[in-house]
């Protein structure tokens, strides 16, 4: 997206500084002073006068619509280190009818989002757009707005009109929620990635201001920030400016394939160059990435950005200083109701380090390693790169290192060195020594022998001259995981790959102690360094744990250092505000997730989750005046390690449930498409009789068929086309437009005529469908076609509309004549369109079948006359069909078994068909078996009432004459976890009620 000479300049940027350890700029706090609890300088942000690493992930409340839920990914989050989170909030679900007001009812009310965050003592970066992108719908922008004239991302006036309304009443919900009224949001972001222009348009200043002076009119005080796409100097005149970063990309096809080139270290540069008096934000660093219908799913996304991605590629940003840093997802949640835009399926699962089912991937482990460390490394904070486009050879002397030195230009003692591969697409493994300036003068490390090994995809940061509680650290080359001053005592973790050789030194005064393995398998050799220097070489593999006078050391390997958790008590010590409280820690090993620590009495109260029967080891490093711990309300046995910690066992209980087979419950089915028959009355269907349109896209049909125009902006959509034969129709040709993988069914009346099956990457199509026979001259026919409203495209070019890309058909005409009398075209979508009738569920939840027209996918709707019948029995024709049954579940409480309904049909089948799943009437999985590849659709709970009854619908349709059928649907659980999250309350699930104007 750069060009050449662009990224030249900024190269020149960014040599500018040199080596020398002197403040480029002069230090300055920095206030929008319209309050003084934010604040920032050209290193991070300050909040109540302490800097704070804001290491963050995205997270959007609307793709779990279960409030209740949001506690648990919140708290993961807490417990991995993160200080922040950030959302987007999406206009179309809270204005989904124009001028009949913003909606935060339920599921759109945002105060139990930042209740929830508060509550997990995390910051909130709030994003309301207008414009989000996010893989939704429009980008965020109301259906509405497909017919409304104006170019939107602009300051044309149409547009401003049409925002005015959302983006004033969110800014207030936001100012309601900020640090400075006690809330958790930090900063908020005006638009988004506003980076792009279509031509002849470029950056409207109007438009940027008018969004500032909303946001400032409402109440908002806090810091107001944009995300620039790449740091391309679009809309900078906010208080502070930062830009995205996706360098793997979004092929998750080859999951091992890095470019060689990807690792931006330009960035620093470009910083220096836009914002050098503010941080170096990154208000999205790729987290994972979307899949596309037809694409390979979120494992090979999981891997494409795994835990390596996350070594090489955050490493290297925080290389860039970035200490506002969030990565984008987090928790990437689903795309249930009608949320997604065409690029992607129901699961947003995102391959993110938090899956979709709420447990934690290898890379949140990976996440946690890098956010404990930053979180004890103030001095991280007030770092900055000296050799960006220096760093090829520099301190190792092998070419195929990279190395990135940053110093601590305010407390001018610590250092950090950034090394990773130089071509970041190889393999290799590469052994290396570090020749660098310590305190004690310049070393080559290892100072006892041996050498470094940087194996494959992996980086590393070495820290020198740096400080844990009394103790200087004179440089570690096994990574810092946390460490903490405990009794007086400076317990510090460390840990590298296993089997790899590490050296670790200490600077003490006049005496040196000597070094002891008190615990654990390890060896250690030493080495006195004079000037105190006293090095100790290990290798990292298992847990060794050694004394040397105030310290203890943990020497771990990566699996041993995923197990640690670091807990800060925060009620313990009479805080008001718990944010990003850092006091007082207790470091406990754990296993897969503990969640927090209250102490009292002399005893400590873990909360955690266990995801196995074995029995975990615990290892409580904390004061000595704790004596009792328990976890998850049980008292562990303790004994005493060598190391005078306390550890215990405990095993995590997982009872066993039963869940239904789905194929054996009672179905119950309909046919879901009585529009074909001859005594079917549409008379009170939408007339789609308009002959104009402010759609940028001119009508090729005399009246305009866009379903949008009529207000259906969702699910499925009828059209109806009546008229008079004359005589020489033999069939009809038909362009269609539903967005990717959409399709198309077409009927002459009762008679099925062809579908087009759709396809992963075509958002319309053309097709000719033969009619059984010719025509008679004066019949009176209706043409029936159902398509797919796959969402409306996004519109990340501002000053574009394609947001505003129709749904419908754009062309059509009958074969063997053109002289057919016009008739009546009607149209049906979701019931009452914009007037939408499920406010519970948002507009986006119901399409237009006629079963989901009926309200037959809700709870309570008496199917006591339909016969039986199941998906897995399916259809002996094309058309669609609904089923309905019920089930109930009984889990225990404590508890977390997340599930997941899974088909098993293969995508090859020829058998093309559609399916929607229906739970308790929302919807959560729109499954399209001839593209796929999502097969399992994760629920959460709350949407399954785990200790009660659920309604199950299926809404089926079949593309092929020959009909087609589920070969299997399953209720399966995805993971099984004794969790100490809290209660879940089932969202809101109203049953069926006769519906008025129902056709
Ligand atoms: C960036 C958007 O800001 C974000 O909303 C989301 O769409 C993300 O991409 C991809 O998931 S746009 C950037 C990739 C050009």
């Amino acid at each position: 997206m750069l060009l050449p000479k662009f990224v030249a300049f900024l190269a020149a940027l960014g040599t500018l500084a040199g080596g020398q350890r002197s403040p480029r700029l002069t230090r300055q706090s920095q206030t929008d002073v319209l309050q003084n609890i934010v604040t920032w300088d050209q290193y991070s942000l300050i909040i109540n006068g302490t800097r704070v690493d804001v290491f963050s992930g995205e997270i959007h409340p609307f793709r779990l619509p279960v409030p209740s839920l949001y506690l648990d990914v919140l708290q993961k989050v807490k417990s991995l280190g993160f200080s922040a989170i950030s959302a987007y909030f999406f206009w179309g679900l809270h204005e989904p009818k124009r001028g009949a007001g913003i909606s935060f009812e339920g599921f759109r009310d945002l105060q139990p989002f930042f209740d929830a965050a508060k509550k997990a003592g995390l910051y909130v970066i709030a994003r309301p757009g207008p414009y989000i992108n996010a893989e939704v719908t429009g980008g965020g922008f109301p259906g509405w707005g497909t017919h409304t004239s104006g170019l939107w991302r602009t300051s044309n006036a149409s547009y401003v009109e049409a925002y005015t309304d959302y983006m004033t009443s969110i800014g207030k919900v936001l100012a309601k929620n900020q640090i400075t009224n006690g809330g958790p949001i930090i900063l908020v972001q005006v638009e988004n990635e506003y980076s792009g222009f279509q031509a002849p348009y470029t950056e409207d200043f109007e438009y940027e201001a008018n969004l500032k002076s909303i946001m400032r009119s409402s109440g908002v005080t806090v810091p107001l920030t944009v995300n620039d796409a790449w740091p391309g100097s679009h809309y900078t005149n906010v208080d502070i400016y930062g830009y995205d970063s996706y360098p793997n990309g979004f092929d998750c096809s080859h999951p091992d394939v890095w470019l060689s080139d990807a690792v931006p270290e330009y960035f620093w540069g470009a910083h220096l160059g836009i914002n050098p008096q503010a941080p170096n934000a990154v208000y999205e660093f790729q987290g994972g990435a979307f899949d596309p219908w037809g694409g390979f799913g979120y494992e090979s996304c999981a891997q494409l950005l795994g835990p390596a991605f996350e070594r090489v590629f955050y490493k290297n940003q925080f290389a860039m200083a970035s200490t506002v840093l969030n990565f984008y997802m987090l928790y990437g949640g689903t795309n249930w109701g009608g949320i997604a835009h065409p690029g992607v399926y129901t699961s947003y699962d995102y391959g993110s380090a938090i899956a979709e089912d709420r447990t934690l991937r290898e890379k949140a482990y990976e996440l946690k390693l890098q956010a404990y460390f930053r979180s004890v490394s103030p001095a991280f904070l007030t770092s900055q790169p000296t050799n960006i486009f220096a760093t090829q050879g520099s301190f190792t002397g092998n070419q195929a290192l990279k190395t990135t030195q940053l110093l601590d230009f305010v407390g001018n003692k610590t250092a950090f060195y950034v090394v990773r591969q130089t071509d970041a697409s190889v393999n290799d493994d590469q052994t290396y020594s570090l020749t660098l300036p310590t305190s004690i003068g310049q070393l080559t490390i290892p100072t006892i022998g041996g050498s470094l090994a940087l194996n494959g995809k992996d980086s590393k940061i070495h820290v020198v001259d740096y400080s844990a509680g009394s103790t200087t650290v004179l440089y570690s080359t096994g990574e810092i995981l946390t460490w903490a001053t405990i009794d007086s005592t400076d317990v510090i973790l460390v840990y590298g790959n296993k089997g790899e050789l590490h050296e670790t030194a200490f600077k003490f005064g006049a005496a040196i102690p000597t070094a002891n393995v008190v615990s654990g398998a390890g060896k250690i050799k030493t080495k006195l360094l004079g000037n105190g220097g006293l090095a100790l070489q290990y290798v990292t593999s298992g847990q060794t744990v050694v004394r040397v006078g105030n310290v203890l050391l943990y020497i771990l390997d990566r699996a041993n250092a995923y197990d640690f958790w670091v807990l800060n008590p925060a009620t313990a010590f009479g805080q008001s505000f718990v944010h990003s409280t850092q006091k007082n820690p207790i470091i406990v090993k754990g296993g897969y997730l503990l969640r927090s620590v209250t102490a009292s009495a002399g005893a400590l109260q873990l909360t955690g989750d266990f995801n196995t029967t074995q029995p975990v080891t615990f290892e409580i490093i904390a004061p000595q005046l704790f004596q009792a711990v328990s976890v998850n309300g049980a008292k562990l046995a303790l004994a005493k390690t060598p190391q005078g910690t306390l550890t215990g066992q405990r095993a995590g209980s997982l009872p066993p449930i039963s869940l239904p087979n789905l194929a054996s419950l009672p179905w119950k089915t309909a046919d879901s498409l009585p529009e074909i028959q001859p005594q079917y009355s549409d008379a009170s269907w939408t007339v789609a009789d308009h002959k104009t349109t402010v759609n940028p896209t001119p009508p090729n049909t005399t009246v305009v068929l866009y379903a949008g125009d009529y207000g259906f902006h969702t699910g499925s959509i009828l059209w109806r086309h009546h008229f008079a034969a004359s005589g020489l129709e033999k069939g009809f040709n038909v362009g269609v437009q539903g967005g990717a993988a959409f399709g198309f069914s077409v009927w002459l009346d009762q008679t099925f005529i062809g579908s087009w099956k759709g396809d992963g990457a075509l958002s319309n199509f053309n097709g000719t469908f033969s009619f059984p026979s010719t025509l008679s001259k004066d019949s009176q026919h209706v043409l029936t076609i159902l398509q797919d409203h796959m969402g409306n495209e996004e519109n990340w070019w501002a000053a574009g509309e394609v947001f505003k890309t129709p749904r419908g058909i754009l062309s059509y005409s009958f074969v063997g004549t053109d002289k057919t009398a016009s008739g009546v075209w009607k149209v049906a979508g979701n019931l009452g369109g914009e007037d939408y009738i499920d406010t519970t569920r948002g507009a986006l939840n119901e399409g237009g079948l006629f079963g989901e027209r009926q309200g037959w996918h809700l709870p309570g709707f008496n199917d006591a006359s339909w016969v039986k019948g199941s998906p897995m029995t399916g259809l002996r024709h094309a058309g669609v069909a609904f089923y309905r049954t019920t089930f109930t579940l009984d889990i225990p409480a404590g508890v977390d078994y997340p599930m997941a309904l899974v088909f098993t049909n293969a995508t090859a089948t020829t058998a093309a068909f559609r399916a929607q799943l229906f739970v308790n009437g929302y919807q959560f999985g729109k499954y399209v078996n001839n593209i796929g590849p999502q097969k399992s659709f994760p629920v959460p709970q709350g949407i399954l009432n785990y200790n009660g009854q659920n309604t199950l619908a299926v809404s089926l349709w079949a593309l092929d004459a020959a009909g087609g059928h589920v070969d299997s649907l399953r209720l399966v659980t995805t993971a099984r976890v004794e969790s100490s999250m809290g209660k879940v309350a089932n969202a809101p699930s109203p049953g069926w009620v006769p519906r008025v104007h129902v056709f």
